[in-house]
């Protein structure tokens, strides 16, 4: 199992919808989430990326210097990039950081945004867009084409004599993510993604997904792997979990719910749309499935759904999803340092995770605050 954590470039708080309890996000508290990741064992980081967003590569750059072993799972916006620029970008980070670059492929559900960003294609415009930008991305990155370099003449895109000088460290490319909902997006994805991604649907639905995609993958004589996008909210027991998510929305009114429903209602992603129709935009019935509550999705766009429960519940519901084929969870908690910790600390140990456990740290002195100069702290043995 694959745990990341979740840069906030788009903002932190301790409750949504206000900026009761906010905190800024500069170089500095980005630094804290990040090293905090590293050194807690997470095994990478997502940054989002869209107009909301500070931007999610010259973000992930800075943090390289400070991180040793994270990995960053960084957001490519086919159409807004050439494929050349962007295949330079990606195999120069993953030299920097010695291979330590994912791509996240986001081809967007927001016609407005992207028009705004200078990007003009309807929905199904915009995936033919990303077909084509990944198949010279990838095509440019393997070598194909070799001392010529690379041709390629499609309906959107056309490179001739494409080549990489200074290649990535990982080999062919490093492995593409990629997140979509529609059937335009789950073809595209079983004929040349590595890893699918869905955000936080009910399991039921998640099965349907993978079948679907599991499926289309073997047409293409290819297989894929999974992973989700979930918040989470643990704590030492399930009363309090749940408390915790009422007190995470106790500021957002219905008034807040319909004008952010009304904006993300304008999008056209069908993983948007799923998302809002876990909750109807109604507070009343949020616990989607069992552990499995949309409250964040009242007032945030995207990823929606957050685990809660106690250590043990919580762990049990992610392995429901790991029997599925889930092998990649990306996490976060509100805010994003403590809740960073807060998770390492109840649930890694259940899940085998973190430095001591892989046998990376190794303690050499006490383990806890030091009681007395003859008392050390008692061992724990959870
Ligand atoms: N869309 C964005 O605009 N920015 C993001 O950072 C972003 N990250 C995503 C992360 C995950 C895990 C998933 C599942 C989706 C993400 N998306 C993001 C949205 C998708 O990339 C996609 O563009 C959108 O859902 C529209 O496609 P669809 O209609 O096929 O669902």
């Amino acid at each position: 199992m694959n745990v990341f954590w979740f840069l906030p470039t788009h903002g932190d708080s301790r409750y949504l919808g206000t900026s009761k309890g906010a905190r800024q996000v500069d170089f500095d508290y980005l630094k804290q989430v990040a090293v905090s990741a590293d050194t807690l064992g997470y095994d990478g980081v997502l940054l989002p990326t869209g107009r909301s967003c500070e931007d999610a590569w010259v973000a992930a750059s800075s943090l390289i210097g400070v991180t040793k072993q994270l990995k960053f799972l960084v957001a490519v916006r086919p159409g807004l990039s050439t494929p050349g620029l962007a295949v330079r970008m990606a195999a120069t980070f993953d030299r920097l950081s010695k291979g330590r670059l994912l791509i996240n492929v986001v081809t967007g559900g927001d016609q407005a945004e992207l028009e705004a960003d200078g990007l003009h294609a309807s929905h199904s415009e915009r995936y033919e867009i990303t077909d084509e930008f990944l198949k010279v991305w990838r095509a440019s990155l393997s070598g194909e084409g070799g001392d010529a370099g690379y041709d390629f003449a499609g309906k959107h895109i056309q490179v001739k004599g494409a080549k990489t000088l200074y290649p990535p460290v990982q080999k062919p490319y490093p492995p593409l993510y990629f997140g979509g909902s529609s059937p335009a997006a789950h073809e595209l994805a079983a004929e040349q993604v590595d890893v699918y991604l869905t955000w936080g649907e009910p399991p039921a639905a998640v099965a349907e997904k993978i079948a679907d995609m599991r499926a289309r993958a073997a047409k293409h004589g290819r297989t894929l792997k999974f992973g989700i996008r979930l918040h989470v909210i643990v704590r030492e027991t399930n009363e309090e979990a749940w408390k915790a998510a009422d007190e995470l929305i106790k500021y957002v009114d219905d008034d807040l719910i319909a004008r952010a429903q009304a904006s993300f209602n304008k999008m056209d992603s069908e993983g948007q749309r799923r998302m809002a129709a876990l909750h109807g935009g109604k507070k009343d019935k949020l616990e989607v499935s069992p552990n499995l509550w949309a409250g964040v999705g009242l007032v945030r766009g995207g990823a929606g759904t957050a685990l809660v429960g106690d250590p043990e519940t919580v762990a049990a519901r992610m392995q429901e999803y790991a029997d599925l084929g889930i092998e990649t969870f990306i996490l976060s908690g509100y805010p994003h340092l403590e809740e960073s910790y807060r998770f390492a600390e109840l649930v890694f140990p259940l899940l085998g995770k973190g430095r001591e456990r892989s046998g990376e740290a190794v303690l050499t002195g006490p383990f806890g605050e030091v009681i007395s100069n003859d008392i050390l702290p008692k061992v724990s043995q959870s």
